[in-house]
């Protein structure tokens, strides 16, 4: 492959989070990381590329958070918008713009599509049967319904998906379905839509994809477009009826919205508009190459659904590329927001101030790029101390320092070179072209990898000539021996931007360097002899194991704060409260039962004599299926002793003894301490 871009310019997006939380190292590793690696290489490459990012600000889950906490749906995507794009920046996520699809661009922009297509007759409009929550009479869109999944059996399966089992899903489908916001049964009502007929799509997507991708996408991207297609596209509506959201622009759709995922990636046109005033050769002319970084949850959106509605459309390009990441496990389990399973970026950087190239290194290392992979605190640790500290750090920081003890921090003359040295030059020019290439391909992991080997050959290179024991009697052979090093440090500066930018800059200012462009890095001669460079600054720390373990505590608490209510049987639901004097009128005694007999014609009831410390009074109770009478002589219990005496089956009854029933019926008495005396007060 030749590393010479075929097109004018680059229009790269990446999937804009939904703004109901902030953002944890999934989303990082899956999308943002990769997206920010290309875009950074390919602004070094000097090509015309922009980097839209933003926030997905509308759809069910951010309605149902705000009425859980009582708040607006602006107040959600108000604040978590603003997390969000600061945790980005302060990874060094380079957007050229982070939008959202509150703005009123973007709502201007889906509108005219939709409408575009509305009137050249590109949708099916349908009356259809939906679910409607009769309690708060309203239609339940996507999540404000939950149900089991038919496929998998999971109990909250969602109105347009399983989590579980990743099958998309029509409400319709899900068994036992119940109201998000009645807990009620819902009812099937009539309601029209607007529906996108993917089916009549499915040949040109065959076409395009099935033929035209087979060997460019990726496999897990392509592998999941073929079996979507082979399954058979159905219509899918495009509109819903939700009052937040883009309105649909046409007078008989009142109230209704555009679905989520109809709006969402237009927010990626919009942003750019707002970006700017040149924006359409950015989405309208065929040299522009548009590549769409996504999680795989997202492929079938933006393989098929998205690109049928800019083809729709016509007058756009289509996405030329979609390198869908496989997802981040963390410590073996799926992340989730609603379990807390996650390492949430804003927490990361409280805890590990100042160390976001460690995290875009480990998350790049361990990059989920064509299956699942799990992110682990010790895989990090040993990422940071055996890798970064010990192979980059530590190569840098040796260079810089032997150059400042022998040379005064002045780059040394390069006099002659002996084959290794020779040796080591060649290999350097090596490194630029093999970690664009996979660049180019999409293959972060393996150009981050060469990027570290070429930190490898620094060291080898220094334990190989031994400055240190040779200035003494050579100091010439000890200046090309740090010269060559400096020139190896100067390159890792250039290569290692797309990567690790805040460690490449401290690298470039340390040397007295000025950015440099990609064409740059087989250059070899960054530095001449005589310029002076700065003191060393540290690259990376050793992360020493109480740091590691106070995380894997922390992880340890959600998960036992996830799993206790779990385990537990579901009990019932607390009563209505009552005042203290509604308890103090109940007077109940420690007791103890002296007699028992089963009461005659009734399967049900035990007549007790009961030791109150205050007399001894027969007590019928309704027990006898479960305790014998023979086995309950001598129990101690609590007994409540005002309770107005009434006749069961013609005994008086003169109080109550007190029962614990499990959730699965199973009863105990309430029984005092052995040190609790006869008619000693229970309150
Ligand atoms: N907000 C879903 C997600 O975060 C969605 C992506 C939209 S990209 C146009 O998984
Ligand atoms: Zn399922």
């Amino acid at each position: 492959m030749s590393d010479k871009p075929v097109y004018k310019r680059y229009t790269v997006t990446s999937a804009l989070p939904y703004a109901n939380g902030p953002i944890h190292i999934g989303h990082l590793a899956g999308v943002y990381v990769p997206a920010d690696i290309y875009v950074r290489f390919l602004r070094m490459n000097d090509e015309d590329v922009i980097f839209i990012g933003g926030s997905d600000e509308h759809g069910v889950p951010i309605t149902i958070k705000a009425m859980q906490q009582g708040v607006t749906p602006q107040d959600i995507v108000d604040k978590y918008h603003g997390i969000i794009k600061k945790s980005f920046e302060e990874f060094g996520i380079s957007f050229d713009i982070y939008s959202r699809t509150s703005n009123p661009v973007h709502h201007e922009t889906a509108s005219a599509f939709f409408l575009k297509m509305y009137e050249a007759g590109q949708f099916i409009e349908k009356v259809s049967e939906q679910y409607y929550d009769e309690a708060t009479r309203q239609f339940l869109a996507d999540r404000y319904i939950t149900g089991t999944c038919p496929h998998c059996g999971y109990d909250k399966a969602y109105g347009d998906q399983c989590e579980k089992c990743g099958t998309s899903l029509n409400a319709t489908d899900l068994i036992e379905p119940k109201s998000v916001l009645s807990g009620n049964k819902p009812v099937l009502r009539e309601t029209r839509h607007w529906f996108l007929p993917l089916d009549q799509y499915e040949p040109w997507l065959r076409e395009w994809i099935l033929e035209g991708h087979k060997d460019d996408w990726k496999t897990n991207v392509y592998g999941q477009c073929k079996s979507w297609i082979d399954q058979g596209l159905q219509p899918r509506a495009v509109t819903r009826d939700l009052d937040w959201g883009v309105k649909v622009p046409i007078d008989r759709a009142n109230g209704k919205v555009l679905y989520v995922w109809f709006d969402a990636p237009i927010g990626y046109i919009s942003a750019t508009r707002e970006l700017t005033p040149d924006w359409e050769k950015y989405w309208k002319d065929p040299e522009t190459k548009l590549v769409h970084f996504i999680g795989k949850d997202n492929i079938v959106f933006h393989c098929i659904i998205f690109p049928a509605m800019l083809k729709a459309e016509g007058t756009y390009i289509l996405p030329e590329n979609v390198p869908a990441n496989e997802f981040m496990n963390l410590e073996g389990d799926k992340i989730s927001t609603s379990r807390n399973w996650a390492v949430w970026l804003h927490e990361y950087l409280a805890d590990f101030p100042g160390k976001q190239d460690v995290l875009r290194y480990v998350l790049t290392s361990a990059a989920p790029e064509t299956k699942d992979n799990d992110f682990t605190w010790k895989d990090f640790q040993t990422r940071n101390n055996s890798e970064l500290v010990a192979i980059l750090g530590n190569f840098v920081n040796r260079t810089i320092v032997l150059t400042h003890k022998y040379f005064e921090g002045k780059v040394p003359f390069q006099s002659d070179l002996n084959d290794g040295d020779i040796a080591t030059l060649s290999e350097m020019k090596l490194f630029p072209g093999r970690i664009a290439q996979s660049i180019h391909a999409y293959r972060f992991r393996e150009a981050l990898a060469e990027m570290m080997n070429l930190a490898r050959l620094g060291n080898k290179y220094l334990t190989d000539n031994e400055p240190w024991k040779v200035f003494n009697h050579d100091p010439v052979r000890v200046g090309t021996v740090l010269n060559i090093a400096l020139q190896i440090c100067a390159e890792l500066s250039i290569v290692a931007e797309p990567f690790l930018p805040f460690s490449a800059a401290k690298i470039r200012n340390t040397l007295n360097l000025q950015p440099f462009k990609w064409k740059d890095a087989a250059l070899l001669n960054w530095l001449s002899a005589g310029q002076t460079l700065n003191a060393p600054e540290l690259l990376f720390e050793k992360i020493e194991d109480a740091a590691i373990e106070a995380q894997v505590q922390k992880l340890l608490f959600t998960k036992l704060a996830n799993e206790a209510p779990l385990a537990k049987t579901p009990v019932k639901p607390a009563k209505e409260p009552i005042q203290f004097e509604d308890f103090a009128k109940m007077d109940i005694r420690a007791g103890t039962i002296l007699e028992a007999e089963k009461v005659a014609k009734t399967d049900k009831l035990l007549k007790l004599k009961i030791d109150t410390g205050l007399d001894q009074r027969t007590v019928v109770s309704g027990i006898a299926k479960y305790f014998k009478p023979e086995e309950i002589i001598g129990k101690r219990v609590s007994i409540l002793i005002n309770l107005t005496p009434r006749k069961l089956k013609g005994i008086d009854s003169q109080g109550m003894i007190l029962i614990a029933e499990n959730p699965d019926g199973t009863l105990f008495f309430v029984t005092p301490d052995e040190d609790v005396v006869n008619g000693a007060d229970v309150k």
